[in-house]
């Protein structure tokens, strides 16, 4: 996980002829994997593991577009793996050198198909839901004991977002998420693609604006978890570690995760290696080693998100194979939504919009 470096002496004694460490380059969402693993992959492969994290597609975007960026695995989700593969961004997998592929689960190589044809590029490491968190206790507080903790208007409808700002609520920086979470609030499809119909998204937040403290996708685990904001728009397994860091530190603060009754997005995060990848060879053991069932598992296990890979659900603990919101069940997936990636142009009015969103005017 981290560049070892020698001393002199030991560069020395070592000899001129001595090969460069192998090494792989990851880049991962942030609080995505138990750094146990990280550990383990380079005790068994003897790779230097160089793990970065990001926490938003559009900045892994931006360099996937880009090329040269280094990397050997990267990890977007669905509707932005399909237009970066259509960019050619990205190599075909080998699947000789996978063979811990047979542990795939064949439900979600289906929904991600959608996204990767015969899932030629990618392997699904994680999927979840976008919705919302919130700290029980100054919820009902400062709505009542019905505060609507499982619908959308908990976080648009101004009258209840008056009254949640004063304990701090923070939106995910994500407009591929938010702006359809926008959309399906106002009863809209929320992966349309018609500029009119997105730009009734603006009136929806500039109603509840002056009450979002901040736009952040990764800050509000432990904001969450320290009793700092009391409600989070945020991903399902994030608001789940900040229920547990609650429950670790004994502070009394109570964490809930819901997915919006009204529909929720369910999107799927997927491993593929970049068309430039300096490693490739070690990139496709780093994805053999993700697939392997108990290594897979210890990462749901940690992060509480469900994951790809059927065989790894034997070694699950209850308190994730047998959460609706990790793992739904029929019910709970009827409620749930995905997005196609937007045409290059309506992208365009998306970030702009996002941008006119965020700063407020
Ligand atoms: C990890 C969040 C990943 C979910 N912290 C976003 N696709």
């Amino acid at each position: 996980m981290t560049i070892k470096s020698l001393s002199l002496t030991a560069v020395l004694a070592l000899g001129a002829t001595v090969a460069q460490a192998e090494e792989v380059r990851v880049y991962n969402w942030s609080d995505y994997i138990d750094e146990d693993l990280l550990t383990k992959f380079e005790e068994e492969t003897g790779i230097d593991l160089i793990y970065d994290v990001f926490d938003s597609n559009e900045v892994l975007e931006t360099k996937m577009l880009a090329g040269g960026s280094g990397y050997d695995v990267v990890v977007p989700s669905g509707s932005f793996l399909q237009r970066q593969i259509s960019a050619g961004a990205f190599q075909k997998l080998d699947m000789a050198r996978l063979p811990n592929h047979v542990n795939m689960w064949d439900v979600v190589e289906k929904r991600t198909a959608q996204y990767d044809p015969d899932n030629a590029y990618s392997i699904n490491y994680m999927w979840g839901t976008t919705g919302i968190g919130v700290n029980l206790g100054k919820v009902k507080e400062a709505l009542g004991e019905d505060a609507p903790i499982d619908s959308w208007s908990l976080v648009f409808d101004p009258t209840n977002m008056e009254k949640l700002a004063d304990c701090g609520v923070h939106f995910l920086d994500a407009p591929g998420e938010m702006i359809p979470a926008a959309l399906k609030y106002i009863g809209e499809n929320p992966d349309s693609h018609d500029p009119d119909v997105i730009a009734k998204a603006e009136a929806v937040y500039m109603a509840v604006r002056p009450y979002i403290q901040k736009f952040h996708s990764s800050e509000y685990i432990n904001a969450l978890a320290n009793g700092d904001i009391c409600v989070a728009v945020g991903w399902s397994g994030d608001v789940l570690q900040a229920r547990d860091r609650a429950a670790e530190a004994e502070n009394g603060v109570e964490i809930a995760y819901h997915a919006p009754k009204e529909g929720a997005q369910m999107w799927f995060d997927q491993m593929a290696i970049p068309v430039d990848a300096p490693n490739p060879d070690a990139a496709h053991k780093f994805l053999n080693f993700i697939m392997d069932p108990q290594n897979m598992a210890a990462a749901s296990n940690y992060v509480y998100y469900a994951n790809g890979n059927k065989a790894s659900q034997e070694f699950l603990v209850e308190d994730v194979i047998g959460d609706p919101a990790i793992y739904p069940d029929a019910a709970t997936l009827e409620n749930l939504f995905t997005t196609t990636p937007y045409p290059a142009k309506v992208q365009r009015v998306v970030t702009r919009l996002w941008t006119k969103i965020k700063s407020g005017t």
